[in-house]
């Protein structure tokens, strides 16, 4: 069986012909933080136009909520869907397939459990990335949650009421590089911080120490084998190193143990294939 995988982030989407575990071909591109719905899902159909024919089943994630085949915004200033989406049945009907969905994160989660080696039957993903996204593996099944909530760590609020996404995230670094007078995208910052400069690398070590004391709450909720670290920030050297030495603070039977996505930038098309053949199998 070949899928159609769609992997739709807030600053990048990625698509791919998948064969279980093997991408036959992928093509990356922007993902337009001002387009509608149907023009992102009309955007994917441009690109792909040539494969019509090369696939038998379809399955997007998509950063975002997905609930009953509706997709919806939890942080808008990510994506700019108001209300909830009809994602199922508009795919159904440009593609001509009804697809398999759910959250970016979950299916990356999902994709770093089925194809990454020796992880367990309890795992957690994270994406630090635009956003800060996650997904659970428990007894080696993907929860997606009643209202297909789970795993939305960055939407947790710390005791000051701030979102977690709002301070860690890519798009909360660049704002407070922008707030420090930098106004720089995030590997800039990175470049920064990696020749020492002061302010790039208190904004780095922050993020870092958000997502250590996020990592601390989850092996404590959950206590999972691994918590997987992935997302463009989250796969920057040097950034899960950070990450650590400040997790060394802790008591070590309260460490949590932290690796880095194996599947780097194709988790997510890998683990909603995956998805897609575990539905329909
Ligand atoms: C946000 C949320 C999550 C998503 C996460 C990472 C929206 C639009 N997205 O928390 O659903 O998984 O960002 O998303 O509310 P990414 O775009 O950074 O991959």
């Amino acid at each position: 069986m070949t899928v159609l995988a769609v992997d739709l982030g807030g600053t990048k989407t990625l698509v791919a012909l998948a064969d279980g575990g093997h991408l036959r071909d992928t093509r990356a591109f922007s993902t337009s933080r001002a387009a509608t719905p149907d023009q992102l899902l009309e955007n994917i159909r441009d690109h792909v136009s040539d494969w019509d024919g090369l696939y038998n089943g379809v399955a997007l994630a998509v950063t975002g909520r997905i609930a009953d085949g509706f997709w919806s915004a939890l942080n808008d200033k990510i994506l700019n869907i108001e209300g909830k989406y009809p994602l199922s049945d508009r795919v159904a009907g440009m593609f001509g397939h009804v697809p398999v969905l759910a959250n970016d994160a979950q299916a990356a989660a999902y994709g770093e459990f089925v194809f990454a080696a020796d992880m367990g039957s309890d795992m957690v993903f994270l994406t630090i990335s635009t956003g800060v996204g996650g997904g659970i593996v428990a007894d080696g099944r993907l929860l997606t949650g009643a209202n297909g909530l789970a795993g939305h760590f960055g939407q947790t609020r710390r005791i000051t009421g701030e979102r977690l996404e709002d301070r860690v995230s890519g798009k909360a670094m660049e704002r407070q590089a922008r707030a420090l007078g930098h106004n720089l995208v995030v590997p800039e910052i990175f470049e920064q911080a990696e020749t020492g400069v002061p302010w790039a690398e208190g904004i780095f070590d922050s993020s870092a120490q958000g997502v250590a004391a996020l990592c601390a709450d989850i092996k404590l909720t959950l206590d999972p084998a691994h918590i997987v670290i992935g997302g463009g920030i989250g796969l920057v050297p040097n950034y899960l190193n950070r990450v650590k030495s400040h997790l060394r603070r802790l008591r070590l039977d309260l460490q949590p143990e932290l690796r880095p996505a194996a599947l780097g930038a194709n988790a997510g098309v890998l683990g909603i294939a995956a998805l897609h053949n575990a539905k329909t199998t």
